[in-house]
């Protein structure tokens, strides 16, 4: 059974075109996967008023059989492969994927909540999810 899901890249460290253009491709390139739409990547203020470079941001709609967690893993992989480096929470990052929606699931585990807890208040995220919709 497929499920429509979003995931959002964002990047704020160097070259960040390239970095969300990787991303883009791995999400291609995932199994029992197609990429519907993206939305053009946009310039954001880092959130939380963190001193930190400019984040690009983007969402991409997806039409996949994987299961939320497989799908998160695969995420972990592209981020890992565009050279993610993790130190501390909200830290700056190359590549960022976050699974905003799968679904209309609900899920709240340690290693995946369902919606992304930041949908509530990106305003980016709600705009270019808008987007999307519209897409069909
Ligand atoms: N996790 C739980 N639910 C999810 C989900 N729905 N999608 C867990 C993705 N991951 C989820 O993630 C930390 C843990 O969240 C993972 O172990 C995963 O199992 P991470 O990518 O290692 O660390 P992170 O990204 O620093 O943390 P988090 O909580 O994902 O933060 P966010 O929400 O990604 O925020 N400012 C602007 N302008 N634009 C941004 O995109 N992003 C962040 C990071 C901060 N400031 C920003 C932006
Ligand atoms: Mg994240």
């Amino acid at each position: 059974m497929s499920v429509l899901a979003c995931v959002a890249l964002g990047s704020n460290l160097g070259d960040r075109l390239a970095a969300l253009a990787s991303g883009r491709d791995g999400l291609r390139r995932l199994p029992d996967t197609v990429v519907l739409a993206s939305t053009e990547p946009e310039e954001t203020v880092p959130l939380g008023g963190m001193e930190q470079p400019p984040y690009l941001n983007q969402m991409v709609l997806l039409e996949t059989e994987l299961a939320p967690d497989t799908l998160l893993t695969a995420c972990h992989d592209i981020e890992d492969a565009a050279g993610r480096v993790r130190r501390e929470p909200w830290c700056s990052r190359t590549l960022d994927l976050d699974l905003v929606r799968y679904g209309d699931l609900l899920c709240d585990t340690p290693s995946l909540t369902l919606p992304h807890p930041g949908l509530r208040d990106r305003s980016f995220w709600q705009r270019e999810i808008a987007r999307l919709e519209r897409h069909g």
